[in-house]
């Protein structure tokens, strides 16, 4: 008979000895993620559902004012996390401002900031297409016993503790880092438990999945579309496939398990691109680094980036180190 694999509590347990702030505060950080996930992966599974039913009127089936998604998933990893008084700062793309988390923690003792994208890729919803939540952690750097201050949020990628995402698919699965390697988690629904079902994840050194939206083209730098170019000539082991999802956590994911690229580059229609620096890309940068792969903004790391606003945009170009290399070296061609 097989033996049962490792669940996510035993897995925080028998690895929060490697983890040199082993207070167990980030442990129980975790542990409030897992929880937060379970709540919103029940929500969005049903979302067709009580779309349906929720349009008989503007309450849900459980009589519920009926929320959109993502509102509904930023307010439960915030209020978990703020429960669990572990956290003394949040910041969301669903919030303007960073949130200060004093609650039970009346002198600002908890010493973790989390930022967030509690549903990315949410238009995907309306057409069961998957998608994810994205978390990043950092210590505080401003004195413990004083509220966060936005300083505390615009730390550079390389300070992060721990970094992951939920991806809301097929099956419901839990990825994270805390710098010592990427591990995934799939949760089995019938008893509410994440199982250690894929050890120490890596990139393949290289792949054969480009994923970017070639609707923008026309817009892409020189260096995108040579790149691009590239992906599709006969030669070698090209043409490779394209694979685009639309949900930078299910591209991701994939091509972490089979070899790939995911690019959303700046354009002549948004010169910083699209994604977030700070709750989208470092914390994808983090786990990227932490299985082989790699990721920039085209010329510089994503993680030694020093952010200056919350909510910031930098082009996004990750994942298997061969792709990136050949990718960067395009951009650099053409510069
Ligand atoms: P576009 C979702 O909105 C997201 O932030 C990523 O998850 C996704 O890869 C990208 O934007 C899709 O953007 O412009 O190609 O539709």
């Amino acid at each position: 008979m097989s033996q049962r694999k490792q669940t996510l509590g035993e897995f925080i347990i028998e690895n929060q000895a490697s983890f040199k702030y082993t207070s167990g505060e980030l442990s129980r950080l975790i542990n409030s993620i897992r929880l937060a996930a379970k709540v919103v992966n029940h929500e969005v599974n049903k979302a067709g559902l009580v779309d349906i039913l929720g349009a008989a009127g503007d309450t849900n089936v459980q009589g519920e004012d009926q929320q959109k998604l993502d509102v509904y998933a930023n307010t439960k990893f915030i209020q978990t996390m703020t429960k669990r008084n572990i956290v003394c700062g949040i910041a969301s793309e669903e919030e303007d401002d960073f949130i200060t988390i004093n609650s039970q923690d009346e002198n600002h003792q908890n010493k973790y900031v989390v930022l967030i994208d509690p549903l990315d890729g949410s238009s995907n919803i309306d057409v069961n297409v998957s998608v994810g939540t994205i978390f990043s952690i950092y210590r505080r750097v401003t004195p413990v016993g004083t509220p966060v201050t936005i300083e505390d949020f615009l730390q550079k990628g390389n300070h992060q503790v721990a970094a992951g995402y939920i991806i809301y698919g097929t099956s419901t699965m839990l990825v994270y880092t805390t710098g010592h390697g990427v591990n995934g988690f799939t949760l089995n629904p019938a008893i509410g438990s994440f199982y250690l079902s894929h050890p120490d994840m890596k990139f393949p050194e290289d792949g054969r999945i480009y994923s970017v939206n070639e609707g923008n083209y026309i817009h892409f730098p020189k260096g995108i579309k040579d790149y691009i170019k590239y992906c599709q000539m006969e030669e070698g082991d090209r043409p490779y496939t394209s694979r685009y999802i639309g949900s930078l956590v299910s591209d991701f994911h994939r091509n972490m398990i089979k070899g790939g690229i995911y690019m959303y580059p700046k354009s002549s229609k948004a010169s910083n691109g699209k994604l977030r620096l700070l709750y989208e890309c470092n914390p994808m940068a983090f786990l990227a680094e932490q299985a082989n792969g790699k990721a920039s903004d085209g010329f510089n790391r994503i993680l030694d980036i020093q952010p200056t606003e919350l909510h910031q945009r930098v082009p996004f170009i990750c994942g298997s180190k061969n792709m990136v290399e050949k990718a960067e070296e395009f951009m650099r061609a053409a510069e």
